[in-house]
């Protein structure tokens, strides 16, 4: 019988020996988080039977956005442990500082608790994304200098896939691993050790209908994507299900590019970088790919707000930087 990795076990015998379990037990805080958050929300095909959000259910219980929820569990999982010194969440306008009553710790977490949470009612997958920066200043711990980092100084970062599976790929440097949940068990185990973006890529995932307002080199881009423009023609089929998450996992399994480019009614774009675009940046490098906004590597952006926007190419390198190519011959 191959050996059965917990997520637990696995993040124990990845940590270096000098390591003291304050990054581990971190870790170990966002599976659980995840677990809570799984659990809520295949059963949010119910919420309609149940009460809606705002409302009550029928055991009188309030019904909160999941979304909403999501943050409340991941903030409530991780505000006191010791481990942080500040954290952001895209469902919060203000970084989140730690309680005076409680410890600081050497860790900062940015999350967006549920991105494409819309997609619920339409029982499409959702997702929970999140980076972890060092605190910038052990003495000054819990500014916001903690939080605008850009993602090249992220120590670990990952997402919870809620679909048909529960799954966890996270990075801490060495290499990206996907954890797939066992219900029954409450587990996280090895499912997807070492995820490496494959060669050929298979897909590109982008929303078309945003065609006429893109950049003419944006517009060719899509046109080569197509296999319109005769220069070394990829051969992909297009797969674009409008939730970042599962159409970032489906790409980092099959190979492909995901796109968001900026557009006349979104100049930068929609996604936002700290606690989207650079996490998943993160851990495409790891997995051999490239994230560019266009013009420079994601991870090399230095966020100004937290809630910033970019544009976004992600994916096999070769597609991103025909991305940058494009762009930068044609505007
Ligand atoms: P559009 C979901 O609302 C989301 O934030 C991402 O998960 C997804 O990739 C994107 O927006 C889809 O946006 O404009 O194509 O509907």
């Amino acid at each position: 019988m191959s050996t059965v990795y917990t997520i637990e076990r696995f993040i124990l015998e990845q940590q270096p020996d000098y390591a003291r379990g304050e990054f581990t037990n971190l870790l170990y805080d966002i599976a659980l988080s995840a677990k809570i958050i799984a659990s809520k929300t295949n059963k949010a095909g119910l919420v309609q039977i149940l009460g809606e959000a705002g409302g009550t259910n029928i055991q009188g219980e309030d019904q909160q956005k999941l979304d909403v929820y999501a943050d409340s569990i991941i903030m409530r999982m991780c505000d006191h442990t010791g481990r942080l010194c500040a954290m952001a969440s895209e469902e919060q306008e203000e970084f989140i500082t730690i309680p005076d009553r409680f410890k600081k710790g050497n860790y900062v977490l940015v999350y967006d608790p549920l991105d494409g949470s819309s997609n619920i009612d339409v029982n499409v997958s959702i997702g929970t994304i999140f980076g972890i920066f060092r605190c910038v200043d052990w003495n000054l711990r819990g500014r916001v200098e903690d939080i605008l980092q850009p993602g090249r100084k992220m120590v670990a970062a990952g997402y919870v896939l809620y679909g048909s599976s529960t799954m966890l790929v996270y990075s801490t440097g060495q290499g990206v691993h996907g954890f797939t949940l066992n219900p029954e068990l409450g587990e996280f185990l090895l499912s997807h050790p070492h995820m490496r973006l494959p060669e050929p890529p298979a897909y590109y995932s982008v929303n078309g209908s945003y065609f006429h307002r893109w950049s003419p080199g944006t517009q060719k881009y899509l046109r080569w994507l197509q296999g319109e423009i005769e220069e070394e023609t990829p051969n992909l089929s297009s797969r674009y299900i409008g939730s970042l998450v599962a159409d970032f996992h489906r790409n980092i399994l099959r190979g492909g590019v995901f796109a968001y480019p900026a557009e006349t009614l979104k100049p930068e774009g929609k996604l936002r970088l700290l606690y989207e675009a650079a996490p998943l940046a993160y851990l495409i490098q790891q997995a051999g790919g490239h994230a560019s906004d266009g013009v420079r590597p994601i991870l090399d952006i230095e966020p100004q707000e937290i809630h910033q926007r970019t544009p976004l190419f992600i994916g096999n390198s070769r597609l991103v930087q025909k991305a940058e190519q494009f762009i930068r011959e044609e505007g």
